[in-house]
């Protein structure tokens, strides 16, 4: 089976799981691999009362024995602590006595065309599902592609340009991902990153939320992931989808993104040079991809979030019950979470990138998918194998 996941659990359940399937046999893998990015994606300047509650940790359930992966498909469970206090509300198990429904759904949220669709009359049964809690459980199988690519050198990072109205160059941002860890809302430069603190402090004083931009990085995937001959195969294309299926993502760009449509072709395309061993590049323009495929080059892709929809300040709605006029429902929630939509998109590259390297080069154990990528890297010169 292809590399991919699928996720399960509600926001306030006993907890979310990833069934992660196509994992080649024989590589290296434990708790703290994947552990990792799940802190990282907790942090992040912002963030509601629900983070405190919250320890992401797996638990792998299937597919890994004595720390390598069995080619069987590999299942990890992340408790959700929260459930401790909403039992009553979110049993399996139907209640001694039924919650009152919520009937006042939330401007820009699933609510509405989510009970509509399902046939719901409580949004509660929509919000479980939609709340950007699931993202959890995509990090944690990202954490299982990013471990594979990094077997063969992909190194995976991403920063924050914007928050609301104070924005750092995107170029620049790039160039310093290493450094994003450091900050709380992710941008590189200490200063910048006080001025969107205080954007977000003053966005939760007006009982709003804000939303952002933010990059991320893929350095070292081989030139050929993807491919140009069928549409479904193209890189940037399953790159923008995987990244727009983040919560709250609403336009993807690579490189240069929409400013390229501006310029002149001379100016935007990245010219090849003779190098050392093969073709050299002299710029990044494009961000890495031309043709729907790798070229080599790092991969820049770069996302805007909107605002969370669940604000204090709660937007005119109609009550489902009455037909009436009302206010959307308020629950607990981020007053900005473009920190943590960045680590889940790192998470989302990682898996469309190990699903296209385990295409190119064979997906059912480790031994044979590195001879492979040593042969290819070796017959087009693109540096010695690793
Ligand atoms: C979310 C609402 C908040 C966020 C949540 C996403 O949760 P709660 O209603 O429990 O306070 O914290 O994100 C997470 C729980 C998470 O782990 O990222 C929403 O409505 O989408």
């Amino acid at each position: 089976m292809r590399f991919g996941f699928s996720t399960a659990g509600e926001s306030h359940g006993p907890a979310g799981v990833v069934l992660v399937h196509g994992v080649p046999a024989g590589l290296g893998l434990v708790a703290r691999d994947v552990n990792r990015d799940l802190a990282r994606r907790q942090r992040g300047y912002g963030r509601g009362g629900r983070q405190k509650i919250e320890k992401d940790e797996v638990e792998f359930l299937g597919g890994v024995r004595h720390g390598y992966t069995l080619g069987s498909p590999v299942a990890m469970l992340i408790r959700n602590d929260d459930y401790a206090n909403w039992r009553d509300r979110m049993s399996p198990e139907p209640p001694q006595e039924a919650p009152k429904p919520i009937t006042l759904p939330r401007p820009g949220h699933a609510d509405l065309a989510g009970m509509q669709k399902y046939a719901f009359d409580d949004l509660r049964n929509v919000l479980e599902r939609s709340s950007a809690r699931e993202t959890a459980a995509r990090v944690a199988a990202g954490g299982v592609a990013k471990k594979l690519l990094a077997e063969f050198g992909v190194r995976i990072e991403s920063a924050v340009y914007r928050i609301g109205a104070v924005a750092y160059p995107k170029e620049r941002a790039a160039l310093d991902a290493q450094k994003a860890d450091e900050s709380e809302v992710r941008c590189p430069d200490p200063e910048i990153s006080e001025r969107m603190k205080a954007e977000i402090d003053a966005a939760r004083h007006a009982r709003d939320a804000l939303g952002g931009e933010f990059v991320v990085i893929a350095e070292g995937c081989p030139p050929g992931l993807g491919s140009y001959v069928d549409w479904r195969d193209k890189l940037d294309a399953r790159l923008a989808a995987a990244v727009m299926s983040v919560n709250a993502i609403k336009g993807v760009e690579f490189g240069m993104g929409f400013e390229l449509a501006a310029r002149r072709s001379s100016e935007v395309q990245d010219e090849i040079l003779p190098g050392e061993d093969h073709p050299a590049r002299a710029s990044n323009r494009l961000g890495g991809l031309e043709g729907g495929m790798t070229n080599g080059e790092p991969v820049v892709v770069a996302a805007a979030m909107k605002p969370i929809s669940t604000i204090a300040k709660a937007l005119r709605t109609v009550d489902l019950s009455t037909g009436e006029p009302a206010r959307a429902f308020k629950e607990r929630a981020d007053s900005c979470a473009v920190p943590a939509a960045a680590v889940i998109s790192e998470s989302m590259v990682a898996v469309v990138l190990a699903e296209a390297f385990l295409e190119k080069f064979g997906a059912d154990n480790m031994t044979d998918i590195r001879a492979a990528y040593d042969h290819y890297v070796r017959r087009i010169g693109a540096g010695e194998p690793r």
